[in-house]
C-alpha cells in the first residue's frame, strides 16, 4: 500500500463492506438510526507489519505537535488506530531545536522504544530513531491464566519535553489517540477526540470548543483522554454509552453500566460509540466537563448533529457570554477523523 492511501485510511486495515446509514422515523416521531443493511462493519484480524513517518514540530503560535507529514502537525496528533496482532514501524523525526520523544501507553514495546531519557530512547534535535509498537490478541497462557489483549483506547505522548516526564512537551501539545480493535469490534464513521489538558480541551483557547460534526445516524467514536494536573469528568448531552472496552454493550446480558458522565484523571483514556441523535434527534449537544468551575472557565464544546439536510434545529452559533470578544464558529469542522472505507 503506498504512503499517501495508508495515511488516508489511518492505519484502519481490511476492506469491510461499506454500510450507508438512513434515517428513519420512530414511533414517538423522535428519528432513530437505522443501517441500511442489517450489520454494522468490524474490524478484521490484525497480524499486519506497518511502517509510519511521525515528525515532532514546534508550531508558531508556541504549541508543539505531532505530524505524519513535514509541516502538518497537529493537536492532538494523528489518530492511530492498529488490530490486534499489527505492528506498527513509526520512523521519529525530531524537527525541534530540544530532545524530544514518543512513548506509548497500552502496546507492547521494548525499552529501546520507551521514549525516555532513562532508556536513552528519546531523540536529539534534528535526530530520527524508529520506535516498534507491537500488539497482541487475548490468550491461554501456559500456566493456565488469561493474557489480556492489547485492544483498547490508548494514547501516546512524548515523555522528554520540559522534564525527564515530558511535562512540558504534554503541556503544549504533543500527544495523540492509539486506538487496538479487536477481531470482531464494530468500526465508527468517524472519530473525534477530546484531551482535557490542564484547563484546555485539545490545547485550544478555553470557550472554543472543539465542535464535532457529525449527521444523524453516524456511528461516531469519542476518545477521552486526560492530561495534566487536574482530574476532570466528561460528559455528553443527549447520548450515553457503556463503561466497559468498547463502550458498548454486546448484547442484552451485559452486565456493564450504561453511563453519560465519566471521571478521567491524568493519563487515563477511554472511548465508545453512540450513533449521533439516535432516539433524540438532530441538535447541538454539549459536551464538558462537569466539574462545575472547569466548564464554567471553557471547558466545553458541541457535538453539532445535523438534519441529512445539514441543518441543525434551533442553533445559532453564538459568542461566549461572558467573554463576548472571543469568536465561535459552530461550523468548523475539526478534531474529527473521517474513516473512508
Ligand atoms: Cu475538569
Amino acid at each position: 500500500m503506498d504512503r499517501r492511501g495508508f495515511n488516508r485510511r489511518l492505519l484502519l486495515g481490511g476492506a469491510a463492506a461499506a454500510t450507508s446509514l438512513s434515517v428513519a422515523v420512530d414511533a414517538v416521531g423522535a428519528p432513530v438510526a437505522e443501517s441500511a443493511d442489517t450489520t454494522a462493519r468490524t474490524a478484521p484480524a490484525g497480524g499486519e507489519v506497518r511502517h509510519i513517518k511521525l515528525y515532532a514540530e514546534k508550531l508558531t503560535d508556541g504549541r508543539m505537535g505531532y505530524g505524519l507529514e513535514k509541516g502538518k502537525a497537529t493537536v492532538p496528533g494523528p489518530l492511530i488506530e492498529l488490530n490486534e496482532g499489527d505492528t506498527l514501524h513509526i520512523e521519529f523525526e525530531n524537527t525541534m531545536d530540544v530532545r524530544a520523544s514518543l512513548h506509548v501507553h497500552g502496546l507492547d514495546y521494548e525499552t529501546s522504544s520507551d521514549g525516555t531519557s532513562l532508556n536513552r530512547s528519546d531523540v536529539e534535535p534534528g535526530g530520527t530513531r524508529t520506535y516498534t509498537w507491537r500488539t497482541h490478541a487475548p490468550g491461554r497462557r501456559k500456566d493456565g491464566t488469561w493474557r489480556a489483549g492489547s485492544a483498547g483506547y490508548w494514547h501516546y505522548h512524548d515523555h522528554v519535553v520540559g522534564t525527564e516526564h515530558g511535562t512540558l512537551g504534554i503541556r503544549k501539545g504533543l500527544y495523540g489517540v492509539v486506538v487496538v480493535r479487536r477481531e470482531g469490534d464494530v468500526l465508527p464513521d468517524k472519530t473525534v477526540t477530546v484531551v482535557f489538558n490542564d484547563l484546555l480541551i485539545n490545547n485550544k483557547p478555553a470557550h472554543t470548543g472543539p465542535n464535532f460534526d457529525a449527521t444523524v445516524g453516524d456511528r461516531v467514536e469519542f476518545v477521552v483522554i486526560t492530561h495534566g494536573e487536574y482530574y476532570h469528568t466528561f460528559h455528553l448531552h443527549g447520548h450515553r454509552w457503556a463503561d466497559n472496552r468498547t463502550g458498548q454493550l454486546t448484547g442484552p446480558d451485559d452486565p456493564s453500566q450504561v453511563i453519560d458522565n465519566k471521571i478521567c484523571g491524568p493519563a487515563d483514556s477511554f472511548g465508545f460509540q453512540v450513533v449521533a441523535g439516535e432516539g433524540v434527534g438532530a441538535g447541538a449537544w454539549m459536551y464538558h466537563c462537569h466539574v462545575q468551575s472547569h466548564s464554567d472557565m471553557g471547558m466545553v464544546g458541541l457535538f453539532l448533529v445535523r438534519k441529512p439536510d445539514g441543518t441543525i434545529p434551533g442553533y445559532e452559533p453564538h459568542e461566549h457570554r461572558q467573554e463576548p470578544e472571543q469568536e465561535r464558529s459552530g461550523q468548523e469542522k475539526e478534531g474529527g477523523h473521517e474513516h473512508t472505507h
